[in-house]
């Protein structure tokens, strides 16, 4: 079993797409473990995004990760951090095959409607910025 982070973006909050997204993970057999809605402060943007200081886009990336509200979640399940990365699909939109979340709701790599963990360890790293242990519920 894994557990990996996941974020419905200011947009994909925005245009009603929470329900949806969830939907996806739940009828896959993926469970959630936690969930709340919050807004990301720059702070917490920038420990989220570390690995991206520097490069061209990390201004825009976190200026629209913190431009409004977002779902956080914890998922588990087997694999689960690559069967989520699968079911959200290519980084860039355009490259996102259809049946993935990018693939059918988004177009601009900037906003890229989700975000999910990239391995065991960030996975990890990335659930503990966003919930305390106390927040989560086992299985
Ligand atoms: P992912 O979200 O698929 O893990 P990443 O970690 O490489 O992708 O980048 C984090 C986010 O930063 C990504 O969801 C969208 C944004 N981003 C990445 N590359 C970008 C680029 N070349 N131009 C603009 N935004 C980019
Ligand atoms: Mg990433």
């Amino acid at each position: 079993m894994e557990r990996t982070l996941v974020l419905v973006k200011p947009n994909g909050v925005e245009r009603g797409l929470v329900g949806e997204v969830v939907g996806r993970f739940e009828r896959r057999g993926l469970r959630l473990r936690g969930m709340k809605m919050l807004v990301v402060d720059r702070a917490l943007a920038e420990r989220h995004y570390e690995e991206h200081v520097g490069k061209g886009f990390f201004a825009d990336l976190v200026s629209f990760i913190t431009s409004g509200p977002i779902v956080a979640m914890v998922v588990e399940g087997p694999s689960a951090v690559k069967v989520v990365r699968d079911m959200m699909g290519a980084t860039d939109p355009v490259d996102a095959m259809p049946g993935t979340i990018r693939g059918d709701f988004a177009l601009d790599i900037g906003e890229n409607v989700v975000h999910g963990s990239d391995g065991v360890e960030s996975a990890k790293r990335e659930i503990s910025l966003y919930f305390a242990p106390g927040e989560l519920v086992s299985a």
